[in-house]
């Protein structure tokens, strides 16, 4: 049976995005059920299918798994690739997974994810700049400790890899850039057949979320 994946808008549903990529670069298909965010009718569209009453959310027969992160691990069952093979490696990229799942408030809000902006501007507070420091910290000490065999986060590409790769999007838009690892990854990130047909829907979407249109 043919899975589906419920996302929302592509420009801007960095949550989506995330098993939207684990999916893709593991070679697992599934149909794509795309649901505008934010509309009258959004709540009970995304209901239908989400126990959670958000997106994304896998569904495979009567099966639902919701939520990004447990998606990505629903799919690391089938494809173990999606984890690294090294335990130690795994057990980091399962860290920097759940940290990127948990935390960084203010570049969430601060720098909401739009995947058509370019040359936008918007003031970068401590606390956004903290969390772009750490960012670039995580990239740095898993790039230089387990890097070596590939151009991502674990040297192949890993759920690490999906979990950050919306903050491309951040970055991109506003600017954000830092010479070394950190200006390296977001080339790969940008270089990515995958992200480059997210990023090519995202265009040929209607919708205009203003409260996500940042620094215009
Ligand atoms: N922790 C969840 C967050 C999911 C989430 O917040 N999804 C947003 C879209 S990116 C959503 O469904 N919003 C619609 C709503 O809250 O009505 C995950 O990792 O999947």
């Amino acid at each position: 049976m043919r899975a589906q994946l419920v996302i929302g808008n592509k420009n801007y549903s960095s949550w989506s995005l995330r098993p939207w990529l684990a999916a893709r670069h593991a070679g697992i298909a599934f149909d794509e059920i795309r649901i505008a965010l934010y509309t009258p009718e959004s709540a009970a569209q995304i209901r239908h299918y989400s126990p959670s009453g958000k997106v994304p959310v896998w569904c495979e027969g009567d099966m639902r798994v919701w939520d990004s992160l447990a998606i990505c691990e629903y799919l690391a069952e089938r494809a173990p690739a999606l984890w690294p093979a090294d335990a130690a490696a795994r057990a980091i990229a399962r860290s920097v997974s759940a940290e990127m799942h948990a935390g960084f408030a203010a570049l969430r809000t601060g720098m909401t994810m739009n995947a058509r902006a370019r040359g936008r501007r918007v003031p970068v507070t401590p606390e956004i700049a903290a969390d772009i420091d750490r960012i670039e910290a995580i990239w740095t000490d898993c790039r230089k400790r387990f890097g070596a065999g590939g151009p991502w986060l674990f040297g192949a590409f890993s759920i690490a890899d999906a979990m950050f790769g919306p903050v491309v999007l951040r970055f991109v838009p506003y600017g954000v850039s830092r010479p070394g690892v950190v200006d390296d990854y977001v080339a790969t990130w940008m270089a990515d057949a995958h992200l480059q047909a997210w990023m090519a829907a995202a265009e040929q979407e209607s919708e205009v979320l203003e409260q996500f249109e940042c620094g215009r």
